[in-house]
């Protein structure tokens, strides 16, 4: 998905509240755009502002900002018309109160949520004023309802909101459609390159594999599966070229070599990185590799502790090339499974797994935790093609994280420039 999905494809997240609670200012702390008018009068917005954009690490969203509900007159109740629209067609709504100043209006929208099953977050803004009522907030709590402290003026509390949207998100939302099937299309092959050494598991295919066997099948798409010896061959034997050709990390290079140059090529950890996470965050992160030096700390995870293929890929492989492509010794830690470190601070760069065992909620949580530590992440796969000098050919099948590269490498915007972005490009 892009910023040219069909508005259908996002995430539509309303902002309902009162007049002058700090709906506007909210949103444009979660942006850093100013992209609605915040004014000390109120009922400044009158109508519902609809602001597109990706929100990390989520995607896809539309904010949709709200006039306040509790207008008098015959303006207002148009007002009241309009916000009980945006209810009806909001995936996620964002209430908004002051901390003292839950009432009627509330409940009122709260019910109209709860009513359509929409997930909900109570946000007491402006809590540099005051604390939130005890009794609404044990009320609220009682009800299951999720709830946060923010300032928005000074962007206090609004990571907390950004994690709390990302855990209320529909699952339809977060988990990505497609692993390489969009890229295929109906009709259409892919050659799938995998190894079978002493690493595969006996007899069978491992989960990325068959994963994306059956993304092609649902695709209408169609696909040869090959070992890396056999692909020149099988792809002479092809009437018409493949659309594309992914291969297990371990072999890049060979199948590099034996693919001609106008074949798309990827690997599927490359596929993984958008899948479970997010492509452009991590193509981004993979250009941190440029700015390690000697003695920086680089955390490599795990999502599970059975990984496949290459079990030496993250204590042997990963750390040996970035030691000779630093020039000096980096600290390495490992680590496998759900504990992901609450301070990642004294990391310069996380490289992680595929991330086949693990949920896109999850991995999206970890990405956030990342920005949020300011920490680069990104993946083996990446890593890999980076290190072999094949990241731009390995991203050619996604033209917009091809494009947020080069534009990365251009203007030298890592890292200070991915650090500040709170809204990337679209993947
Ligand atoms: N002290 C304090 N003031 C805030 C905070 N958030 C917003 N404000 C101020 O509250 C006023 C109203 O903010 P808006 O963002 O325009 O409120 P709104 O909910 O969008 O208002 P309407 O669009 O009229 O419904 C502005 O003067 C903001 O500067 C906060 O966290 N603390
Ligand atoms: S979750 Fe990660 S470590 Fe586990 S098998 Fe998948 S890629 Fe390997
Ligand atoms: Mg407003």
């Amino acid at each position: 998905m892009n910023h040219t999905s069909p508005k259908g494809l996002r995430l539509h997240i309303g902002l309902f509240g009162r007049r002058n609670v700090g709906k506007s200012s909210l949103l444009n702390a979660i942006t850093r755009q100013y992209v609605s008018i915040v004014s000390d009068l109120a009922g400044t917005t009158t109508d519902p502002v609809e602001k597109p954009m990706e929100l990390l690490p989520l995607g896809p969203v539309l904010f949709i900002d709200t006039a306040g509900i509790d207008d008098e007159g015959a303006l207002g109740e148009l007002r009241v018309q309009r916000t009980l629209q945006v209810i009806d067609r909001a995936d996620l709504g964002i209430i908004v109160s002051e901390p003292t100043g839950w009432g009627h209006f509330e409940d009122r929208l709260l019910s109209e949520l709860t009513a359509r099953k929409t997930p909900v977050i109570v946000v007491f803004n402006k809590a540099d004023v005051a604390p939130p009522d005890p009794e609404v907030l044990d009320r609220l709590v009682r009800q299951g309802i999720p709830t946060l402290n923010t300032v928005a003026i000074s962007g206090k509390g609004i990571a907390d909101l950004r994690q709390g949207l990302l855990s209320l998100a529909p699952a339809d939302f977060i988990n990505n459609p497609s692993i390489l099937g969009d890229i295929v299309g109906a009709g259409e092959m892919a050659v799938l390159v995998v190894p079978i050494d002493k690493e595969a598991p006996k007899g069978r295919l491992i989960l990325p594999q068959v994963q994306a066997i059956r993304d092609l099948l649902d695709a209408d798409a169609y696909c040869m599966v090959v070992k890396e010896r056999e692909l020149r061959n099988a792809l002479q034997r092809l009437k018409q070229p493949p659309k594309l050709v992914v291969t297990d990390s371990q072999a890049f290079l060979k199948v590099v070599a034996d693919t001609p140059r106008d074949i798309l090529l990827t690997s599927f950890s490359i596929l993984f990185a958008r899948f479970k996470g997010n492509l452009s965050e991590m193509v981004l992160g993979a250009l941190a590799i440029d700015h390690l030096r000697p003695h920086d700390r680089v955390l490599i995870a795990e999502a599970c502790s059975h990984h496949p293929i290459g079990e030496d890929i993250g204590r042997v492989k990963i750390p040996r090339w970035l030691t000779q492509y630093v020039g000096g010794k980096l600290e390495f830690t490992n680590i496998q499974g759900h504990d992901f470190p609450d301070d990642l601070s004294s990391y310069k760069l996380v490289i992680h797994c595929g991330a086949c065992m693990m949920n896109r909620r999850e991995m999206l949580t970890r990405l956030l935790r990342c920005r949020q530590a300011r920490v680069a992440i990104t993946n083996y796969g990446l890593t890999i093609a980076y290190s072999l000098g094949i990241f731009e050919r390995a991203l050619e099948p996604f033209p917009s994280a091809l494009e947020i590269y080069r534009e990365a490498k251009r203007f030298r915007t890592f890292p200070p420039g991915l650090l500040r972005r709170e809204s990337l490009p679209p993947q």
